[in-house]
């Protein structure tokens, strides 16, 4: 599998895709999307996929959309930026938080504009100490896309996320981690190997039990406490009669580690 703006690589249950246009710090054009989308729809119909990882390669990890291909000249045409998301940007969204799996994120630089919300729509963000996290949209005149009016509320709740996204300010890994907007800021020589033993271990768990956790937590948002109980029932249910459950319940009996099968 060999793409011209992505790596790709799938080992022992993982595929690990790091963008890959290190001189415009991973910045999106239209190829890369569609050869991330092409990415993405590989991984979901792999049975052997059991985690995603995503990174990026260079100093950056990725500045958003490639604005080389926004330049408007004086009295130019506009591009239609609603088509492009309509194209791009929501469906790159909607298909990592549907990915029925774990991704892991290793943020390993710069996370600027949809960039940044791309990395928050991952499951588990690590980043490294070098990273920073900016919501780039203001300072173009754009309001932040890729999900960032929904998820930096949710996670930083309203006061921050209206201070990054009105700023545009930089936020350093360490204060993200310290605000609750990423999972763990590591040392930069911490990184891949920390996210890579990361996604082998959520490869190696009981897959559909994982892909379960991802979608409740993801429905909790909408749902009200009881229609949130009856969901974890019926997941449960069904969970209940699945071999990774026995699994792991003889394992817990028999005092040894559990082999997990993704079933
Ligand atoms: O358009 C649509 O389809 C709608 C959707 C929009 C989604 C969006 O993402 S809009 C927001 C777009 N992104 C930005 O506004 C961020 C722009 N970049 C920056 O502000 C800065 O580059 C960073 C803060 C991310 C990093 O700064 P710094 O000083 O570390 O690096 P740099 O020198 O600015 O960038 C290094 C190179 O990457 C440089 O090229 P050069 O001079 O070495 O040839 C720079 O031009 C290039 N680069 C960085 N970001 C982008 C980019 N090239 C094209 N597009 C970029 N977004």
């Amino acid at each position: 599998m060999s793409y011209e703006h992505l790596l790709f690589e799938m080992r022992d249950g993982v595929a690990k895709v790091t963008l890959n246009r290190p001189d415009r710090l991973n910045s999106f054009n239209d190829a890369m999307h569609a050869e991330l989308r092409d990415a993405i729809g590989r991984i979901r119909g792999e049975a052997s996929a059991r985690a995603m990882l995503l990174t990026g390669a260079g100093r950056g990890f990725c500045a958003g959309q490639d604005l080389a291909d926004r330049a408007v000249a004086p009295g130019g045409a506009a591009v239609d930026l609603g088509a492009s998301i309509d194209r791009n940007y929501k469906p790159l969204v909607l298909a990592l938080r549907a990915l029925p799996m774990p991704v892991v994120c290793a943020v390993n630089g710069v996370a600027a504009g949809a960039g940044a919300n791309i990395a928050l729509a991952c499951d588990i963000v690590i980043a490294a100490k070098s990273a920073s996290f900016i919501q780039a949209f203001c300072k173009i005149g754009l309001v932040p896309d890729s999900g960032g009016t929904f998820f930096l509320p949710r996670l930083v709740g309203t006061a921050r996320a209206m201070g990054l996204a009105l700023t545009g300010d930089k936020l350093t890994a360490e204060q993200a981690a310290a605000w609750g907007l990423i999972w763990k800021c590591v040392d930069d020589a911490e990184l891949m190997p920390g996210a890579e033993a990361l996604a082998a271990q959520l490869a190696s768990g009981p897959t559909r039990g994982l892909a379960a956790i991802k979608e409740a937590l993801q429905r909790s948002g909408a749902n009200g406490l009881e229609a949130q109980l009856d969901l974890e029932r019926d997941v449960q249910r069904a969970l209940g009669y699945g071999d990774d459950y026995r699994e792991g319940v003889a394992a817990f009996v028999e005092k040894r580690p559990p082999k997990f099968t993704g079933r």
